[in-house]
């Protein structure tokens, strides 16, 4: 399975998006595919969100943590929370919750902090190790209170695609509150630049990058993904990769 991951970021990194999303397109369409989405579950319900990610040691963090995404937002909204230095931000938690939620940074930032060096794996082939700090999201979500129905943690980021279609992505509730998977506030014991997602991103340890929002502005908890823009629980995963990421 990792295998076949990485032959989509290659394909990916080699073609461009078009030809990625043509060829996994292909691929989600085969029986072989089928069979290993399949497997792909059972691994999830068996090992997916027990394992835990390896924790490194201070020495291990790259001091330069590349960055690898949609430009950094530009519009208005944005900027002017960037010049306050985000002091009108708040996080929004909305949706299938008793209690929804509008936190501001210094709110996220009187809550238990967790801060861990782990590597970040990205499907184009490269990996970076970073020191990230920040609020386990199952605390957060504690705070909202999840209704019954509420199965995918959903969330939504400043930025967009070149043609214009917002970057999103989408967790399960039992992986959203894996202990490691956290809002982060801090890279290399500084707060998160705007380069790497500021003022909050997501940092899915136990997942492929692209599951690692960066620049989010809501959380929203759902009943189920196939409502929302492609209907596949994220941007990349609408345009054919997989929405269970794993590593
Ligand atoms: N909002 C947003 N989050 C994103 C992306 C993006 O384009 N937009 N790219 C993803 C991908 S593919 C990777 S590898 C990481 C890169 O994070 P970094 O720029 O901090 O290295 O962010 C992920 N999160
Ligand atoms: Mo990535």
């Amino acid at each position: 399975m990792k295998r076949r991951l990485f032959l989509a970021g290659t394909i990916a990194a080699a073609s461009g998006l078009a030809g990625c999303a043509r060829v996994t397109n292909a691929l989600n369409e085969s029986p072989f595919h089928q069979a290993l989405t399949a497997v792909e579950r059972l691994n999830h319900a068996l090992i997916g969100t027990r394992g835990m990610a390896k924790v490194y040691a201070d020495a291990d963090v790259d001091r330069e943590f590349r960055t690898n995404s949609f430009a950094t937002p530009s519009n208005a909204r944005y900027a002017d929370l960037v010049r306050e230095g985000f002091r009108d931000y708040k996080l929004v938690v909305d949706g299938e919750v008793d209690r929804p939620q509008a936190l501001s940074i210094a709110e996220l930032r009187a809550m238990k902090q967790l801060v861990q060096a782990t590597r970040h794996d990205c499907v184009e082939g490269w990996s970076a190790i970073g020191k990230f700090g920040g609020v386990p999201l199952g605390d957060v979500l504690a705070l909202a209170q999840p209704k019954a129905a509420a199965r995918y943690v959903v969330f939504h980021c400043f930025d967009v695609s070149d043609s214009g279609d917002p970057y999103y992505e989408s967790l399960d509730i039992v992986e959203a509150a894996h202990p490691q998977t956290i809002l982060a506030l801090d890279l290399n014991e500084r707060p998160i630049d705007a380069d790497h997602g500021a003022p909050v991103r997501l940092k899915v340890p136990t997942q492929l990058g692209y599951k690692s929002a960066k620049w989010v502005v809501r959380v929203e908890l759902t009943r189920d993904l196939a409502g929302l823009y492609g209907g596949h629980g994220g941007y990349w995963e609408d345009n054919g990769y997989e929405w269970y990421a794993g590593i």
